[in-house]
């Protein structure tokens, strides 16, 4: 078997791109999704029921089998214990979350880049992977699981100390218990195995809104409606490439961005077009906005 990894700098096991091809000797055999998410669910909820965890002041999570000597409430039975349904594969996969602080800033979306600090274990309380630090990372570059639950949760206040060091207020924290399918399925990392559901507690610092085509419309903006899946971005001229990965949405011939700077279109501080003030051909907002027009340029 034969992986191939694509590699941020200096970043962990988390940040890995992972890609688990077949070559001429090997036969990787792929288990049915809905038999590996039956054995998935058991797992998650059977951890849930049997585990418990506390909190620090400083939102650090720590999760702990519940024994005679340790009771606690388990995972479980909490109140503020959620899931958000995930469907593909023909499968809703359950992805159970906890909010134990939404944050007081931004919420990003799955195109966009996170600023994160978090640990990831697996049921037997494993630790494979931690950031104690945050880091920063594309929420597209890694696991599925982290592009769902990172949009629930936003980012917080943050002040320099003055002697290099930062403090962070009122940020995202959250624990996720993340199915195989949302995360590595048949492919072995490190010391996960295949078909592993990952548990992740994290801090959701910082966000950055992603320009995947250096349009200065925010992928965001770009995307359609509220990102919640990929194969839903919207395609203006329908030629394969999303609005948000398009120099020309149109397919007319001028640039996206040329098109709104000729119009004298609003930008906001930091030089980006304002989306909901572009308007249509008639200098309206009655119509499909003007960059998404062929006849208006
Ligand atoms: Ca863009
Ligand atoms: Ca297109
Ligand atoms: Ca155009």
């Amino acid at each position: 078997m034969k992986l191939n990894y694509k590699f941020l700098a200096l970043v962990p096991l988390l940040f890995l791109l992972v890609g688990c091809p077949k070559d001429d000797s090997t036969t990787i055999e792929i288990r049915p999704f809905a038999e590996v998410y039956a054995e998935d669910l058991a797992e998650i909820e059977t951890f849930m029921q049997t585990h418990t965890m506390s909190v620090d002041a400083d939102y650090n999570v720590t999760v702990t089998e519940i024994t005679a000597t340790n009771p606690g409430t388990p995972i479980k039975d909490r109140t503020d214990l959620q899931f958000k349904t995930i469907t593909q594969n023909d499968i809703n996969y359950k992805l159970y979350y906890i909010k134990l602080r939404e944050g007081v800033g931004e919420n990003p979306t799955r195109l966009d880049s996170v600023y994160s600090s978090y640990k990831g274990f697996k049921s037997d309380l494993t630790v494979f992977d931690a950031a104690s630090n945050p880091v920063w990372f594309q929420l597209g570059d890694v696991i599925q699981g982290w592009q769902e639950i990172f949009p629930e949760f936003k980012t917080g206040t943050y002040v320099a100390n003055g002697d290099g060091t930062v403090t962070y207020n009122n940020f995202g924290a959250g624990i996720v218990f993340i199915p195989s399918a949302l995360a590595y399925y048949s492919s072995s990392i490190g010391n996960i195995g295949t078909y592993t559901p990952l548990i992740f507690s994290f801090k959701l610092m910082r966000q950055r809104y992603k320009d995947h085509d250096g349009d200065k419309i925010y992928s965001k903006d770009e995307y359609g409606s509220v990102p919640t899946n990929v194969s839903t971005a919207l395609d203006t001229d329908g030629d394969g490439l999303p609005d948000y990965k398009d120099y020309d949405d149109d397919n007319d011939g001028k640039l996206t961005k040329k098109e709104l700077w000729d119009a004298n279109s609003d930008v906001d501080t930091k030089g980006y077009f304002i989306f909901a003030n572009i308007k249509d051909c008639n200098n309206a907002f009655l119509g499909p906005k003007r960059h998404l027009t062929t006849n208006c340029q």
